[in-house]
């Protein structure tokens, strides 16, 4: 039975200013907590950097053509804020406003909505030497810029974003010290949680102010943690992780509270009267999901996921395939916290293929068959599409990504574009998933994966 959308479902791409802009000092941009990063040697794997990324500030018309030329309708894109505001806060950077008025423009004149989102991790440095999401006044800080830049783009801009995946930059930035800035400590995690939380609320008030017409929510990281085992240990590890990434997010947001878990980490940090204006009334929720995690307890009692990879189908990120975990994780969304309506703003796959076995999956006119892709986003699709039949508000799809980018401490390797970036001329092919994509965007029907997966492809399960 082939699976239709809605005509108003909307599918769109999404994007992030540091992993595909480049021109890092060009155009008056200040310093960002990942031009530090990438530029301290060892933190990013083979010292790669986001220096050049897909050069999409000089090539960002061609990038649009082919937003367009996929039938997309929807555009997401971050602001860099030290583009904007170089120094975090006070002068404005005329030719950063500028470039993004350009993006913004350029989507209107092919027929694209631009969903703008503020912060996409790329924190000036000039706050961070302040003490970055650590520092309480960052929720200000953060409410400025985001009203300057609601108020700029409004009414072109309808939808804005808030923050995207916040469990995400908080855990891996200020909790386990692999991505910018680098610090790892449980202080740092509970002080960076509550913060982003205030200036997920405060920055709510004051883009509605702004931009009273305007569609505005956020967007959290969902992955769809499962305990390893029944015994306490794992189920404790378990509750702990999903609380740390999930609930840390979607529960001060919705529900004004913090779960049990993060009571010692968090606690030390909410001031009198915190509690009672954490809650935002955003319009929608955006649900970045990829994987289901298994999680056990390691010797200390500690979360530790379990590395699947040689045991079940997976990602060259080794985050498991299994189409399912999209379902749950938007059932879950709207049991927990209601019927708001939800966008997958993220999903998507860094092919095993692309990097491990490049000629086998070139087609005879030189572009990359990912059927890989195709299939992991038919599965996922699909599992979206069983959510809305239970009655789940779902209403689009952002795959992540268009282009293939800077995978944060990753570097280059992991690609997941629907369209190939060279890495030295920045020329960019369309891969096969790129014309199944634009085919799914303009028929609304999951079209039917055509070609075989490479030899040794773990086989992918069935939803
Ligand atoms: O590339 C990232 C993106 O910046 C945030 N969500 C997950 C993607 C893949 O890891």
């Amino acid at each position: 039975v082939s699976v239709r959308f809605p005509d108003d479902f909307v599918f769109g791409a999404s994007t992030s200013a540091y992993q595909i802009e480049g021109a890092w000092n060009e155009g008056g941009r200040g310093e960002s907590i990942w031009d530090r990063f990438a530029h301290t040697p060892g933190k990013v794997r083979d010292d790669e950097n986001g220096d050049i990324a897909c050069d999409h500030y000089h090539r960002w018309a061609e990038d649009l053509d082919l937003v367009k030329r996929a039938n997309l309708s929807v555009y997401r894109f971050s602001t860099a804020w030290p583009r904007l505001f170089p120094e975090g806060r006070g002068a404005r950077n005329p030719a950063g406003f500028d470039f993004y008025d350009r993006i913004v423009d350029g989507c209107f004149e092919r027929g694209i909505d631009p969903w703008l989102c503020f912060y996409h991790w790329d924190l000036p440095q000039v706050l961070q030497d302040r003490g970055g999401w650590e520092n309480r006044d960052i929720v200000g800080w953060y409410a400025d810029y985001a009203e300057a830049v609601a108020e700029h783009f409004a009414p072109r801009v309808k939808n804005f974003i808030l923050f995207n995946e916040p469990g995400v930059f908080v855990e891996l930035g200020y909790h386990h010290g692999i991505h910018a800035p680098g610090i790892a400590t449980v202080t740092a995690q509970g002080a960076a949680i509550h913060h982003v939380n205030l200036a997920t609320a405060e920055g709510l008030r004051r883009v509605r102010a702004v931009a009273p017409a305007a569609k505005i929510g956020t967007v959290l990281a969902v992955t769809n943690y499962q305990p390893a085992s029944t015994s306490e240990a794992d189920i404790a590890a378990h509750a702990l992780l999903d609380a740390e990434n999930v609930l840390a997010y979607g529960d001060p947001l919705f529900l004004g509270t913090y779960p049990l878990q993060l009571a010692n980490i968090v606690g030390p940090f909410i001031h009198d009267g915190d509690m009672d204006c954490i809650r935002a009334e955003i319009d929608f929720l955006g649900v970045n999901h990829y994987s289901r995690m298994i999680v056990e307890a390691d010797e200390s009692g500690l979360p530790r996921v379990i590395d699947i990879r040689d045991v079940a189908p997976a990602s060259l990120m080794r985050w498991e395939i299994w189409p399912r975990s999209l379902y749950n994780v938007l059932v879950r969304m709207r049991d927990r916290y209601g019927d708001i309506p939800l966008y997958v703003c993220e999903n998507g796959m860094a092919s095993i293929n692309e990097v491990m076995n490049p000629e086998g999956c070139r087609a005879p006119d030189g572009s990359i068959a990912d059927v890989d892709r195709m299939t992991y986003l038919h599965g996922y699709l699909s599992a979206a599409a069983d959510a809305m039949a239970d009655g789940v508000d779902l209403r689009g799809y952002m795959i992540w990504t268009l282009l293939d980018n800077f995978e944060w401490s990753l570097g280059y390797v992991m690609r997941f574009g629907l369209i190939e970036v060279d890495p030295d001329t920045k020329d960019r092919r369309p891969k096969q998933s790129f014309h199944w994509y634009a085919e799914l965007a303009k028929t609304r029907t999951l079209p039917p994966v055509v070609g075989d997966l490479p030899a040794g492809t773990l086989p992918i399960r069935p939803v």
